[in-house]
């Protein structure tokens, strides 16, 4: 049996792929555990500066929840226990990872795969793109952050919308809602763009990238912003490739960033 997720860094960039393309990437035990500790192991590697994630094959990126495992649970456990044993703490790796995270999405993402691609801090796709919520469709609420993610994506309306009427978003109104990133024009191109992007911002300011992600999760009053972009810009501007590139600007120079 091949192994339900890859894994393997290169150039600073560390890919992880869903695969399981027979089963459009649903998301089993395994496969569940295998992303929490790629993805942890991450975000513990010096050298890894950014994250590309996928699904592989043509089909989808992930359908979230592998539903013929779920029904065998069904049969055996009450009350479920999923949620907190591997979708909240997958969520939580991915949501705290302070490396940008990159998700190609090819085809479908439904379910916690749709969650996974939202805790992406950017998506990339192509026509074949599609988001559907799922949850609902099966009689479950939201799981693995969409009820915090998406309603910051695209509105409160919008996201209760999708997540009660469980209506498909095609590739052109997933990039009019900011679901997606970038939309590009073929379905081969998706892989490409996103190792593009992955590995432009692999050979960024790992530190400040870092940092605003850190900024980006911080909840709480104005006050609290401030606080934290006090400590953000305190953390970036010790670094050396704030130095270098402070230096490169004034000497008008391309900077060039080592991650430290
Ligand atoms: O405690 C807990 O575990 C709760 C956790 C929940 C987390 C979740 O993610 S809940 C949501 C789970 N996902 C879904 O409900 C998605 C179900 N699938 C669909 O709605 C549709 O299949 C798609 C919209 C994803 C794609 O539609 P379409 O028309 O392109 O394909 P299809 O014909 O429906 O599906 C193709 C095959 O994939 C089919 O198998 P077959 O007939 O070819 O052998 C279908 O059964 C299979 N498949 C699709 N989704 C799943 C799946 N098999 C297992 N698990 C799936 N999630």
């Amino acid at each position: 049996m091949s192994d339900p997720v890859l894994s393997s860094t290169s150039d600073g960039v560390t890919t992880v792929t869903i695969n399981r393309p027979d089963a459009l990437n649903a998301l089993d035990v395994p496969t569940k555990v295998g992303l929490r500790e790629a993805l942890s192991r991450a975000g513990g590697d010096p050298d890894c500066r950014a994250v590309l994630l996928a699904g592989a094959g043509e089909r989808a990126f992930c359908v979230g929840q592998d539903l013929r495992e779920h029904v065998r649970n069904l049969q055996t456990e009450a009350p479920l226990k999923t949620v907190r044993e591997h979708y909240n703490p997958l969520a939580r790796v991915l949501f705290d990872l302070d490396k940008p995270v990159v998700a190609a999405v090819r085809g479908v993402a439904a379910g916690a795969g749709a969650s996974l691609a939202f805790l992406a801090d950017f998506r990339v796709g192509g026509p074949s793109t599609s988001f559907s919520m799922a949850f609902a469709g099966i009689g479950l609420a939201a799981d693995t952050g969409a009820s915090y993610l998406l309603p910051r994506l695209v509105g409160r309306a919008r996201a209760a919308e999708l997540l009660m009427l469980n209506r498909t978003v095609r590739a052109a109104e997933a990039s009019e809602l900011g679901l997606l990133t970038e939309l590009v024009e073929t379905d081969e191109e998706v892989a490409k763009r996103a190792a593009e992007l992955a590995a432009r911002l692999a050979s960024g300011p790992t530190v400040a990238y870092g940092q605003i992600k850190r900024q980006l999760r911080v909840g709480g009053t104005f006050a609290d912003a401030l606080d934290c972009e006090a400590d953000a810009q305190a953390a970036s501007g010790a670094t050396a490739d704030h130095r270098a590139a402070v230096e490169a600007f004034v000497n008008k120079q391309k900077p060039s960033f080592e991650g430290r």
